[in-house]
């Protein structure tokens, strides 16, 4: 009999990669969405026909609800994906952000206790609950001796998170989640549920949400790059006119495009490569907590300059205004994931490089005809 799932956050990005590949690994699973005046599937566009496939509607702040999906179905495994997942959002929504980030989970993990014991949870941590926290670590390339010479070999030491990292949330994102994952530790110890946490650190895709960074920016390059094409001039980049909101061809404007702090550092992966993580940790004999990420770290001026490149723009200052309104209260200044236990427990490696995310985000959003990947 095949393998029963459910996935909450069926209708986000990660829900769609992983609802795929469970699918294409002989699952049986259920989306689970919450209500929504307008049903939006895009992102769904490869299973939604599939006949494992299914959706069914929940809420996950309502204790009643996650009960009832949970003894109804009694899965073997759930991945609860839903989130409020905007950190700079939960500034402005706190309560709503805890309600639906540290509460649903407990939610999740009492009705597990109460009606599907056996069923195996995995829940989606994050490494904004490092916060400001960071361990300096020796650069792996380096063998013992020259990391133990003395403290003129300290810039051969790189700073980085793993799971021994200690927790220094910055945001009521950060805070609900951490709450999150200390709840299925405990539920753990306390009851033997099979809990784990996967500690992912940014992932993207061409099915990002358009309000985080990256896809922000490919998506006005996508837009850009099109407004550009039908200039009847076609200038070179070096001649457009700016002002302080608006770039200029000889015969119209088009909007600069509006970031806040651009000097933070982000480990950056592939959404596809991450969601098999998920899976993986699902199948160990017992549950653990696992840090997913590249090992390499870039400033968004980096994804900027990457991004620009290949749309044959060479210095995207001039095409961007900073704009204090997406400055958040207090800031993940450097993320860096170490993912040796996942490496060696898991035998997990990402496959996707930065500059191939990049490429792939900004490719995806140069054609309005290309469906998403
Ligand atoms: P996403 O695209 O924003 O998807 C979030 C999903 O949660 C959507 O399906 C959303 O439904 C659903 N949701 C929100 N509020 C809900 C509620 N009250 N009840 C039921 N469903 C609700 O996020 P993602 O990038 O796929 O991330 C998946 C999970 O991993 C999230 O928990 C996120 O916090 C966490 N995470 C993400 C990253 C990353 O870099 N992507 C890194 C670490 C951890 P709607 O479509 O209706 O809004
Ligand atoms: O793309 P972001 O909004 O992602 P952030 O805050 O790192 O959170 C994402 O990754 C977390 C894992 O570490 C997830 F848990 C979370 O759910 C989410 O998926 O912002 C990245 C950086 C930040 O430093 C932000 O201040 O980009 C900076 N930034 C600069 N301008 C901007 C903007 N971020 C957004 N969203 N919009 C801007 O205009």
């Amino acid at each position: 009999m095949s393998r029963t799932a459910l996935i909450t956050g069926i209708t986000g990005q990660d829900g769609s990669y992983l609802a795929e590949s469970l699918l294409s690994k002989g699952y049986t699973v259920t989306g689970l969405k919450r209500r929504t005046s307008v049903e939006y599937y895009d992102r769904l566009a490869h299973v939604l026909h599939h006949k494992g496939f299914k959706i069914d509607e929940f809420e996950i702040s309502d204790s009643g609800s996650v009960y009832s999906i949970v003894s109804k179905y009694k899965p073997d495994e759930i991945y609860n994906l839903a989130a409020q997942s905007h950190v700079g959002t939960s500034f402005n929504q706190p309560d709503y952000t805890f309600q639906v980030n540290a509460i649903g989970p407990m939610n999740f993990l009492e009705a597990i206790r109460r009606y599907s014991p056996e069923t195996k949870f995995y829940q989606a941590s994050t490494s904004e609950m490092f916060g400001k926290a960071y361990d300096v670590m020796p650069d792996g390339n380096l063998d013992e001796e020259e990391i133990f010479m003395d403290s003129k070999t300290m810039f051969k030491w790189k700073k980085c998170q793993d799971e021994e990292t200690r927790f220094e949330p910055q945001s009521p994102y950060a805070i609900a989640k951490l709450s999150a994952h200390h709840s299925v530790g405990m539920y753990r110890e306390a009851y033997d549920i099979f809990g784990c946490c996967g500690i992912l650190f940014n992932h993207e895709s061409e099915r990002r949400g358009e309000n985080f960074v990256t896809r922000k920016i490919t998506k006005w390059l996508g837009n850009f790059k099109r407004w550009w094409e039908v200039q009847p001039d076609l200038l070179p980049p070096e001649k457009f006119d700016f002002d302080t909101d608006s770039i200029y061809s000889t015969s119209g404007k088009f909007p600069k495009l509006r970031l806040g702090n651009i000097e933070t550092y982000r480990d950056w992966g592939h959404a596809k490569d991450y969601v098999e993580a998920m899976w993986l940790m699902m199948q160990q004999q017992d549950g653990d907590d696992y840090v997913i990420a590249t090992g390499e770290t870039h400033t968004v001026k980096e994804f900027l300059t990457l991004a620009f490149k290949e749309i044959g723009i060479k210095d995207f200052e001039p095409f961007i205004v900073i704009d204090p309104r997406f400055y958040r209260p207090a800031e993940v200044d450097f993320l860096n994931g170490r993912p040796d236990k996942a490496y060696e427990m898991l035998n997990w490696k990402p496959k996707i490089t930065f500059k191939e995310l990049v490429q792939r985000m900004v490719w995806g959003d140069l054609s309005v005809q290309t469906k998403l990947a």
